[in-house]
C-alpha cells in the first residue's frame, strides 16, 4: 500500500493540549505557569474520569449511592468518584487554594494556602444519564483569589461574579471524549485519543452559528413554563425547528454550540428559580458562549452580571445562539 502525503497515516497527530497551554503561556510575559498547570490537573482528571466512564459496566460503578447530595439529587457511584478525582487532582497539583464542587455542601480546603486560584466544579453533570450510555461532562470554573495569598481563602473568593473567570471549560463524555475550554480569548476544543492518552486540539477557534435550527428544553415541563416561554417554544415548532434534548447540559450545550441552537431550562412550579446551579454550571458555560458568540441570559439579565450571593445559588438559563436568545427576549415581559 503506497502512502501518500494527504493517508491520515501520514498526517501530523496535531497539536496536544499540554502543548497549546505552554505555547498560550508564552503570549503573556508575566505568567508563572500556575492557570496553565491547573488546566494540565483538570485535563488529566478528566483522562481517568474518560476511563472509569468507559469501564462503568464492568466494574461495577453504575447505580446509586443510596443517598442524596447537597442539592437533594441521588447521588451516583460515578459522580462520587469524579468529584474523589477532582478534588484529588486539585490539591495534589498545589495551584488550586480551595474548591467547591456540586456534590460538596462546603467549600472544600486543599490546604495549599499559597495557591493563586479557587475553583468551582460540578464534577459529573447529567449523571442520570451514566446508566444508560448516555453523554455526560464535567464542567469547571477558575477564578483567582481575591484573599490575601497565604491566608485561609473565604466564600468571597468564589462569589466575584462571573465576568471574573479566569478560565472555563467542560468536558464531555460522548462518543468521544472533548475538552473545550476558554481562558477569556477563544474557545478551543481538545478531543482525547485514548491511545495517546493525549487531548488534541480538533476544533480551535470555536464561533458558534449566530442562528440555529435547534431547541433543547425538557419538553415535560412545558405546562410549568411562563406564557413568554411557551410562547417561544411554539413558535420554534411552528419554524419547524428541530428538538434535542439529552438531559446532559454538557452535551446539549455542545452540540448547540457547534450547530447553532439554544439550551433553556426555565423556571418551573417544582424549581422556580430554575434548576441550574449559577457558579459551576451557568457562570462557565456562559463564559465561554460568550467567547464562542453566543448569549447567555437568566430571562432578566445576562447571566454573568448575576450578583452571585450563595455557593449552590440556582438561575434559570437560556444559551446559546445569539439571534435565538434574542428572539426568546422578545417573548418574555
Ligand atoms: P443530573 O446530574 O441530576 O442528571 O442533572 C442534570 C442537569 O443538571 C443538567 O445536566 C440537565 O440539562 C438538567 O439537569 C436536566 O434536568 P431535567 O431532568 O429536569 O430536564
Amino acid at each position: 500500500m503506497e502512502i501518500t502525503a494527504s493517508h491520515p497515516l501520514a498526517l501530523p497527530v496535531g497539536v496536544t493540549l499540554d502543548r497549546y497551554i505552554m505555547h498560550r503561556q508564552t503570549a503573556f510575559p508575566y505568567a508563572t505557569g500556575e492557570l496553565s498547570q491547573l488546566l494540565r490537573d483538570i485535563a488529566l482528571a478528566g483522562k481517568i474520569i474518560h476511563r472509569e466512564v468507559n469501564r462503568a459496566g464492568l466494574i461495577d460503578l453504575t447505580g446509586g449511592m443510596g443517598v442524596q447530595n447537597v442539592q437533594g439529587e441521588s447521588q451516583q457511584k460515578l459522580d462520587m468518584i469524579a468529584n474523589i478525582r477532582f478534588s484529588r487532582a486539585l490539591k495534589n497539583g498545589g495551584e488550586a487554594c480551595a474548591i467547591i464542587s456540586e456534590e460538596d455542601e462546603d467549600i472544600i480546603f486543599t490546604g495549599n494556602n499559597n495557591g493563586k486560584y479557587v475553583v468551582a466544579i460540578d464534577p459529573l453533570d447529567g449523571s442520570s444519564n451514566i446508566d444508560v450510555n448516555v453523554s455526560i461532562g464535567t464542567i469547571f470554573s477558575i477564578y483567582r483569589r481575591i484573599t490575601p495569598i497565604g491566608a485561609e481563602p473565604s466564600l468571597a473568593d468564589f462569589l466575584q461574579g462571573g465576568r471574573r473567570q479566569v478560565a472555563a471549560g467542560y468536558i464531555l463524555y460522548g462518543s468521544s471524549t472533548i475538552m473545550v475550554y476558554t481562558t477569556g480569548h477563544s474557545a478551543n476544543g481538545f478531543t482525547y485519543d485514548a491511545s495517546l492518552g493525549e487531548f488534541i486540539l480538533s476544533h480551535p477557534d470555536i464561533h458558534s452559528p449566530a442562528n440555529g435550527q435547534i431547541y433543547s428544553c425538557n419538553d415535560g415541563n412545558l405546562e410549568s413554563y411562563d406564557e413568554g416561554i411557551r410562547d417561544y417554544l411554539n413558535d420554534c415548532r411552528q419554524k419547524q425547528y428541530t428538538a434535542r434534548y439529552i438531559g446532559s447540559l454538557v452535551a446539549d450545550f455542545h452540540r448547540n454550540l457547534l450547530k447553532g441552537g439554544i439550551y433553556l431550562y426555565p423556571p418551573t412550579k417544582k424549581s422556580p428559580d430554575g434548576k441550574l446551579r449559577l457558579l459551576y454550571e451557568a457562570f462557565p458555560l456562559a463564559f465561554l458562549a460568550e467567547k464562542a458568540g453566543c448569549l447567555a441570559t437568566s430571562g432578566h439579565r445576562a447571566i454573568l452580571d448575576i450578583k452571585p450571593t450563595s455557593l449552590h445559588q440556582r438561575t434559570p438559563l437560556f444559551i446559546g445562539a445569539p439571534l435565538m436568545v434574542e428572539n426568546l427576549m422578545g417573548h418574555l415581559d
